[in-house]
């Protein structure tokens, strides 16, 4: 776990690459301030990915250092799932490995397409 994380938290991070373009991705929006691109591993029938041009390494960073790109990364995770899902979905940003993240880069996952339960696993 350990070894993941120093990997992941290094400058060189993925989805920095991804929004580069040196690392291919699906692209289903790229905008000025966010891109979002289909995961790699879907968990759901929709499973996208919004993730801010700039490295913030998580919510509470993005939040507190540029609000308008949070803004915007949940303005397009709801227009994704306007257009995919009816507008039903779930928007999670997992903070730290205990709870799963495991790329150092706030993404928002835009999940639906299917039932969900409650609580999370
Ligand atoms: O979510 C990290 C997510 O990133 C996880 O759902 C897999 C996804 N992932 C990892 N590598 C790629 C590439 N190359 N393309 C697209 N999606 C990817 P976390 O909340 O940090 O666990």
């Amino acid at each position: 776990m350990a070894e993941v994380s120093r990997v992941e938290r290094a400058p060189d991070d993925l989805f920095l690459r991804i929004v580069a373009g040196d690392v291919p991705a699906t692209i289903v929006h790229s905008d000025d301030q966010v891109v979002a691109f289909e995961d790699i591993a879907p968990q759901a029938p929709t499973h996208v990915l919004v993730v801010p041009r700039e490295r913030y390494e998580n919510v509470a960073e993005l939040a507190a250092k540029a609000p308008q790109v949070l803004a915007r990364l949940v303005e397009v995770a709801q227009r994704i799932a306007d257009e995919r899902c009816g507008g039903e979905y779930r928007l999670v940003f997992n903070t730290g490995t205990a709870v799963g993240q495991s790329v150092f880069h706030v993404h928002g996952h835009v999940l639906g397409g299917r039932d969900f339960t409650w609580p999370p696993g």
